[in-house]
């Protein structure tokens, strides 16, 4: 049951600036029951203060969105040459304190209980894998790889784009007033209100200021007009993107034309979190992305302070301590720097062959501990197809690393560890929805990221930066996941919407020359570390 309808059931009224004041809390459900519990109303409607209330009488930290801890690891000196191993960062105290609050662990590294009670704290290993989850604890639930069945006909543009219809129209049926959908071609002058699901052919401005989209669904096309002085439906009109699917409340127009005005613009979004995960794994996640092995850019040095910390050679106790659990290291993407990917390109390249690329990506992964199960997904850098979904790098790249737990999988692939289930996406679609949204941008990837959950989708627009292969299947759909993680910005931001945690792990490349045109600054040299047990992420920057 939604917010508004436990309200409802006990007789409530949720003022609206309550509603927004309980969705900013980590767990909304569970605190309007603790809340409606708690409090007699004598006037029906509850109110911003009665959370206020609620909050201040009762610091729990549950019902609060967290800001996670920053540990920094990170050698100090500037200018160090590439290859050259940092110096003096051993030494534990070189850790900084963490930069964001957590007052219940001041030092900001997370240990388990099992450690707290000074029990043993051995070295987790992936043998936690029986019960269907495979070997190596990973399992690949969706993946395009082996799958495709893109011929680039006619006859697959018409099934990608129905199957995305049928996936979104499901979801946005489930919101409040989209139950009883008409088709188009239904439409006649009667003016009750209704409603309408349909892919957006174009959205434009009229030369009065208004804004057209006009929608399409199986039966026809209507042009549905937000109005310039109705400000929530044409502010949310500025927000639709062509070729997404969306719904639409509104009346045909009463001036006798076929124009469809609109009262209410609806995405398929997710219903209120439910809060965290409810399975107790053990260990660690760790998520990179965008490495970029052979790029002139390539930065030795943070990537080697990552992979001694990993091998329990750099930080403190604590430090040590938490590598050990960490069994899992995810990488969305850009795994090497490639060739021909942009123009001029070939002058920032270190190792000039894609193959060495992949060699020199294999042996420095060949040194990250054993035990870490590590997960390889493409990026728009690798030697896969272009088009998403891509799939897994060939069987003969794979050859090269010489390890046996690593488990390559397509961009985007869904996958689950210890019951958690993670969309792992690169991210290219993030230019597009940065260039078109006025709510996003670059500083905060994990802000746009969120309009994958909001629309449901990985690439609502069909054909701009990001090539789609028009599978028969919509791979980019976006169903419940628990965590997205994502690279290709090489901007860092972690966030959370309606329960599904975002990271975007930024890069290990320094500013290239591209980005210094653009003025963008990258964020190098960042992990997530994702406890699996309670589902806490933490930031640990190897680089300033
Ligand atoms: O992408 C890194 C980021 O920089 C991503 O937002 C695209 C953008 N980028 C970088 N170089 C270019 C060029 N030459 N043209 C257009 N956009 C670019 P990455 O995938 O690592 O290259
Ligand atoms: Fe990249
Ligand atoms: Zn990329």
């Amino acid at each position: 049951m939604e917010i508004v309808e436990k309200c409802i059931s006990k007789g409530i009224f949720l003022h609206p600036d309550a509603k927004q004041k309980l969705e900013k809390q980590e767990n909304p459900n569970q605190l309007i029951e603790k809340i409606l519990e708690t409090y007699e109303f004598k006037n029906p409607v509850l109110q911003p203060k009665h959370i206020e209330k609620y909050l201040k009488e009762n610091p729990n930290k549950t019902h609060r969105k967290t800001k996670p801890t920053v540990e920094k690891i990170t050698d100090d000196k500037p200018n160090q040459k590439p290859n050259q191993k940092p110096k003096q960062t051993k030494n534990p105290d070189k850790i900084a304190k963490p930069e964001t609050e957590n007052k219940n662990n001041s030092s900001g590294v997370e240990t388990s209980s099992k450690d707290k009670s000074g029990e043993d704290s051995s070295v987790e290993t992936n043998e936690t894998g029986e019960g269907g989850s495979g070997e190596s604890g990973v399992v690949v639930k969706r993946d395009i790889t082996g799958r495709s069945e893109c011929e680039g006909e006619l006859k697959n543009f018409i099934n990608y784009f129905n199957d995305r219809y049928e996936r979104i129209k499901k979801e946005i049926g489930k919101r409040n007033g989209m139950r009883n959908v008409r088709p188009i071609d239904s439409l006649d002058t009667s003016k009750d209100s209704v409603s309408l699901v349909g892919i957006v052919n174009d959205v434009r401005d009229t030369s009065n200021g208004h804004k057209l989209i006009l929608l399409e669904d199986k039966t026809g096309e209507v042009p549905a007009l937000a109005l310039k002085h109705r400000s929530d439906v044409y502010s949310d009109s500025e927000k639709v993107l062509q070729d997404e699917v969306i719904g639409l409340k509104g009346t045909t127009s009463d001036n006798g034309s076929d124009l469809f005005i609109l009262d209410e613009i609806v995405w398929p979004d997710l219903p209120l979190s439910t809060g965290k995960p409810e399975t107790k794994g053990d260990g660690y996640i760790a998520f990179i992305s965008d490495v970029h092995f052979g790029s002139t850019t390539f930065m030795d040095s943070a990537w080697s302070r990552f992979v001694d910390w990993l091998n329990g050679e750099m930080g403190g106790p604590e430090h040590k301590k938490t590598v050990q659990k960490i069994k899992y290291l995810c990488i969305a993407g850009d795994l090497v720097e490639g060739i021909g990917v942009y123009p001029g390109q070939k002058k920032e390249l270190r190792t000039v062959s894609i193959t060495e690329q992949y060699k020199e990506a294999a042996e420095q992964l060949k040194k990250i501990p054993e035990h870490i199960n590590i997960i390889i997904s493409p990026g728009n850098h690798d030697a896969v197809r272009q088009a998403e979904p891509q799939p897994a790098l060939d069987e003969k790249l794979q050859k090269q690393f010489d390890r046996d737990n690593i488990t390559f999988i397509g961009n985007p692939s869904t996958i689950e560890i210890e019951g958690v289930e993670i969309i792992v996406y690169h991210g290219r679609s993030l230019d597009d929805l940065i260039a078109e949204l006025p709510n996003c941008s670059y500083e905060k990837p994990a802000n746009a990221m969120k309009e994958f959950v909001k629309r449901r989708h990985l690439s609502p627009i069909y054909g701009k930066k990001t090539p789609i292969a028009p599978e028969n299947q919509d791979h980019l759909f976006v169903d419940k996941p628990d965590i997205i993680h994502c690279g290709h910005v090489h901007k860092f931001g972690i966030d959370n919407h309606k329960g599904v945690q975002l990271f975007n792990t930024g890069t290990w490349q320094k500013q290239t020359k591209f980005q210094k045109k653009k003025g963008i600054h990258p964020d190098p040299g960042r992990v997530v570390l994702y406890n699996l047990k309670n589902h806490e992420p933490k930031i640990v920057k190897f680089c300033n």
